[in-house]
């Protein structure tokens, strides 16, 4: 089978990790998004022929990154934006496809359903909040009648989940498609006029899927994962560490003596931890973390290379790679009111649903000493925090911030 990756979209949302890194590039454990898509595909095909579509000014590391995966081409996207600008971008696909937005995670079951389906097929997801979504309207077998997108009045509570089926005849659609309201050419709108002519199954599934969007869902898929995951001690453990709950500690990862690590917890190839540090359920370090004497860390994905070296607390938060946090910044994660957190996103204010979330830090962010950080603020990619800072507003990329 044809496997068509979508990963040229600008995810927008998801700044500042996004400001370094595309989207289907965040971390899940030790791996990323769409290479694990990719090793869920290769389950239920082994087979598969994968085409990743991939933005012409891509990040370097990309195209050597996927001749790591074996088997992959990587097809420019073309001037038209959008979903369906992105599937437009293939030459020819004779037979039958299956398209797959790299930025949603989901379990193995969800691909494999779409594989065993005959013909076109849309995966549904029943999810609480449909007004968010594409909603599907069906008929009474169950098939595809329209995909409507984010409507306050949406016609089922089964959502476009972002993997398809599709015969060659989506082509024709694609090419006629014109620009939406929101000035892209969406596949979604190809697929609702292929219905119009052809069936389209809705495959409707009711297992784990999230559309990694904004910059909680990297907690949230990680704490997914990390709880699938048994114990696996690679790494060095020196004496007087205490390990409780599922945790592992890959190659090459070392954790001196007076740690206490509070699993489910990944520390990746290569990382650091203590001495003397405190690292609570739901934390990631990806590889060549390095988290020093009395830091306490909680429920946070930190990527590769990053270093919170001394006195530090981080909870609840995305912190980009390369970063390095001056000792004694800390990150607040309540408020005093303990309402929810709210985030700039595109220049909106949008409730994280949680209570509990700290900050978003991009990559190579440098903290002076005793930096305090308020809760659901941003820091851009490359931002230097004067010492003794109260980071209160969004800091941009890039920006010396003294405050
Ligand atoms: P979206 O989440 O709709 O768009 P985006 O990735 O640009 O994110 P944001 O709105 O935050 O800026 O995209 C769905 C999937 O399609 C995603 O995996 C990226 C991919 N895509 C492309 O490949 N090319 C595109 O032009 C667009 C818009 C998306």
């Amino acid at each position: 089978m044809k496997v068509v990756i979508l990963a040229a979209g600008k995810g927008e949302r998801l700044e500042p990790i996004t400001h370094t890194r595309p989207k289907p590039f965040v971390p899940v454990l030790g791996s990323t998004l769409v290479e694990r898509t990719i090793q869920i595909i290769r389950k239920a095909d082994p087979k598969s022929d994968f085409f990743i579509v991939v933005p012409k000014d891509r990040p370097n590391e990309y195209d050597a990154y996927f001749s790591r995966l074996h088997n992959i081409k990587l097809v420019e996207q073309g001037e038209k934006r959008g979903t369906g600008g992105a599937l437009s971008s293939l030459q020819s696909i004779d037979d039958e496809v299956v398209v797959v937005y790299g930025d949603v995670y989901l379990e193995e079951m969800g691909i494999r359903r779409i594989f065993e389906t005959d013909g076109n097929a849309i995966l549904g997801v029943r999810v609480q909040n449909p007004s968010e979504y594409g909603s599907l309207k069906m008929d009474s077998e169950g098939n595809l009648i329209e995909i409507v997108e984010k409507s306050p009045n949406p016609p089922s509570n089964i959502v476009n989940g972002g993997v398809y089926k599709l015969t060659s005849d989506i082509f024709s659609f694609i090419d006629k498609l014109e620009k939406s309201p929101r000035g892209e050419y969406e596949l979604t709108d190809a697929v609702t006029r292929l219905a119009l002519t052809s069936k389209v199954k809705i495959v409707k599934y009711d297992g784990y899927w999230k559309d990694v969007g904004r910059p909680w869902d990297i907690l949230d898929i990680n704490k997914h994962e990390l709880e699938r995951h048994e114990t696996s001690l690679k790494g060095e453990v020196e004496d007087n560490v205490k390990i409780y709950g599922n945790v592992i500690i890959d190659e090459g990862a070392k954790v001196l003596s007076g740690t206490r690590i509070e699993g489910p917890v990944y520390v990746g190839r290569g990382s650091t931890i203590g001495p003397n540090s405190y690292i609570r359920p739901f934390t990631v370090m990806a590889s060549n973390v390095k988290i020093g004497t009395s830091v306490e860390v909680k429920e946070s994905v930190i990527m590769e290379d990053t270093k919170i070296p001394h006195l530090s607390y981080v909870g609840d938060s995305v912190i980009g790679e390369d970063v390095n946090f001056g000792a004694g910044t800390l990150v607040a994660n309540l408020r005093f009111d303990e309402k929810e957190i709210y985030v700039n996103i595109k220049g909106r204010k949008e409730s994280s649903g949680r209570k509990k979330f700290g900050t978003i830090v991009g990559a190579h962010v440098r903290t002076g000493i005793n930096v305090s950080i308020l809760p659901g603020i941003k820091i851009g990619a490359y931002a230097k925090i004067y010492p003794g800072s109260v980071v209160d507003r969004d800091v941009d990329k890039a920006e010396f911030f003294k405050g």
